[in-house]
């Protein structure tokens, strides 16, 4: 079975889907995708993915796109990273998932990916404070809702690492600037060290190619 991974280094949404093949112990390949040269707008890449969006996992042919859904498709295959780690999760257990997968979708990830990006990709002069301003007070409302929950727990869902970690924490390993202080949210902190101390977890420039070096 081949599973290839279309991801970028920067691309915090490519790592929650690689992190979760990582952990899960599936084997995959990454295929580098040149999105800072709209390799994502070309046709050949709308063929594969008419949303225009990286990560995209081709499963030896069977092409899921949305980290959420490869992250299911993760859960499904593996029997691991669904809160309780048996192939026989309850559904209400893996609703759970699925939320805080839309919360982060939504809240997290939707809000730190582009403010990373506007921050810290983009040139100088295209910058706008006032959407910086409006997307780092969003996320800001979001992490402190996580850190809310992660004060009372050391894990989203059940009692292990689950892909409704994976994905919160996705973009919260990135060293560029993008308003989040690991110092300022102590639960937040711990548990991104939980984390990160999990055997097999790999930072996501040892996981993906940047784009550009760190
Ligand atoms: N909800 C999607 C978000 C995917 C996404 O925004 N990917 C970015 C890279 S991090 C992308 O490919 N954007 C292309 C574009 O907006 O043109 C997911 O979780 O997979």
């Amino acid at each position: 079975m081949t599973n290839t991974l279309y991801c970028f280094g920067e691309s915090g949404n490519a790592y929650k889907a690689a992190l979760a093949l990582e952990l899960a112990d599936i084997p995959w390949q990454p295929r580098h995708v040149d999105f800072f040269k709209g390799e994502t707008r070309t046709a050949e890449f709308r063929a594969i993915n008419p949303m225009g969006e990286v990560p995209v996992l081709d499963a030896d042919g069977l092409i899921l796109t949305q980290s959420g859904v490869i992250q299911d498709w993760v859960m499904e295959t593996s029997g691991k990273l669904c809160g309780d780690n048996t192939r026989d999760t309850p559904r209400d257990v893996l609703r759970d998932v699925l939320r805080w997968t839309i919360f982060d979708n939504q809240k997290i990830s939707g809000m730190a990916g582009p403010l990373r990006f506007m921050m810290n990709f983009i040139p100088e002069e295209k910058r706008n404070a006032d959407v910086i301003g409006f997307l780092a007070g969003r996320l800001r409302a979001s992490l402190a809702v996580l850190e809310g929950e992660l004060a009372q727990r050391d894990w989203l869902v059940g009692g292990a690492l689950s892909c409704a970690d994976i994905s919160c924490a996705g973009y919260l390993f990135y060293p560029e600037p993008f308003t989040f202080e690991r110092a300022t949210y102590p639960a937040i902190d711990a548990w991104l060290t939980r984390i990160s101390e999990t055997p097999g977890w790999k930072h996501p420039y040892d996981l993906m190619q940047p784009a550009f070096a760190s």
